[in-house]
């Protein structure tokens, strides 16, 4: 059973231990989490969680049970992540990664195309090269190098569907036009994918393992529709993931630019840092984004985040309502969540 229950507030100890948690988004048996604990985002986050449950159920790492779980989603066929998904605007679909490991290693690589497992490939990344992120062609070559098959260059029948539905109704648009629609963020892409879902659905898990380490992941498709050559959060360090083993750890989905702009996941985990709950964390690092747009601009797209502490507790919070995440450890069977929002 969810519940939350009120969290003190200490003033007086001044900024940097403004709030104290007293408690956790989730109510468990004797008010303790037992770890393992893994959370990742959407309802797809369920099936997602399963794999990495294996992983950790059985003593394993969680960076192993982050790679393993998002692996699922890319494999599936969905708007937003893996080769099944929707493509650029000009009907490619490139992928963006990202992982990170307790020891604060990480890897990613960004607009990759023909590679079906990304996460995979941001992980030989970070532990057989001395870089962070690869990009493109050269995380393509690298991925070969490495042994991953090269998938044929075409679109799943849904994804075919998907833009041959937008091209009806939305031109290529120059640069310059973008520019010239000011600050409307969709101007290259649109909020809402034809049957009213939310344009993005990107995998982010986090995960503590039994030894009480922490580990997260990252994978997408990024906006569909988007410019080509277009980079999101999601392959960006202290961006769409951020992982401090002393802290915690947090992703992010929703519109990338905004998470961007306001170095998302790592100001989660810094509010943590400062005391804050996972959910106060995450509503905090929103906050910040609504700060930055207004109420009303901020009211056109979505932002949210993920977030586990170094005890294993759980929250999530989003700009908008119908954000959802997944938490599955031994006291919470898999339960998809329905996140708390500010509109
Ligand atoms: C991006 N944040 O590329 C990603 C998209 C996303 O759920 O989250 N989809 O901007």
């Amino acid at each position: 059973m969810l519940h939350r229950r009120k969290f003190i507030q200490l003033s007086s100890l001044g900024a940097g231990s403004l709030i104290v948690s007293k408690s956790f988004g989730i109510t468990l048996k004797n008010n303790k989490v037992t770890k393992p604990v893994v959370a990742a985002t959407w309802n797809t986050g369920v099936a997602a969680n399963i794999d990495a449950w294996k992983v950790l159920s059985a003593g394993g790492r969680a960076l192993d049970a982050v790679e393993k779980g998002v692996m699922v989603t890319e494999s599936s066929i969905n708007c937003c992540v893996g080769l099944g998904a929707n493509p650029d605007r000009d009907g490619y679909v490139t992928l963006d990664a990202s992982i990170m490991d307790e020891f604060g290693n990480a890897g990613a690589v960004a607009a990759i195309e023909r590679i079906k497992h990304p996460i995979s490939v941001a992980r030989k990344v970070m532990e057989n090269t001395p870089h962070v992120l690869l990009v493109g062609e050269g995380a393509q070559q690298f991925a070969v190098s490495q042994g991953f098959p090269l998938e044929p260059q075409k679109l799943s029948p849904e994804a075919a569907l998907e833009y041959k539905e937008w091209l009806k109704t939305s031109q290529y648009k120059p640069k310059i036009n973008i520019e010239q629609s000011g600050t409307n963020p969709t101007a290259f892409a649109p909020l809402k994918l034809s049957n009213g879902d939310w344009n993005h659905d990107t995998i982010g898990m986090i995960a503590i393992d039994a030894a009480g380490n922490l580990s997260g992941s990252c994978t997408t498709s990024g906006m569909a529709f988007k410019m080509r050559g277009r980079v999101g959060d999601s392959p960006l360090i202290g961006s769409g993931l951020f992982v401090d083993n002393e802290i915690g750890a947090a992703v992010s989905t929703g519109l990338g630019e905004e998470v961007i702009k306001t170095a998302g996941t790592h100001t989660v985990v810094e509010y943590m840092r400062q005391g804050y709950p996972p959910e106060e964390a995450c509503k905090a690092a929103i906050q910040r984004v609504i700060k930055r747009n207004g109420v009303e601009k901020a009211k056109t797209f979505q932002v949210a985040y993920i977030a586990i502490n170094k005890q294993g507790l759980v929250g999530g919070y989003a700009i908008q309502k119908g954000f959802n995440y997944a938490v599955y450890s031994n006291e919470i069977n898999n339960k998809l969540i329905d996140s708390k929002y500010l509109y």
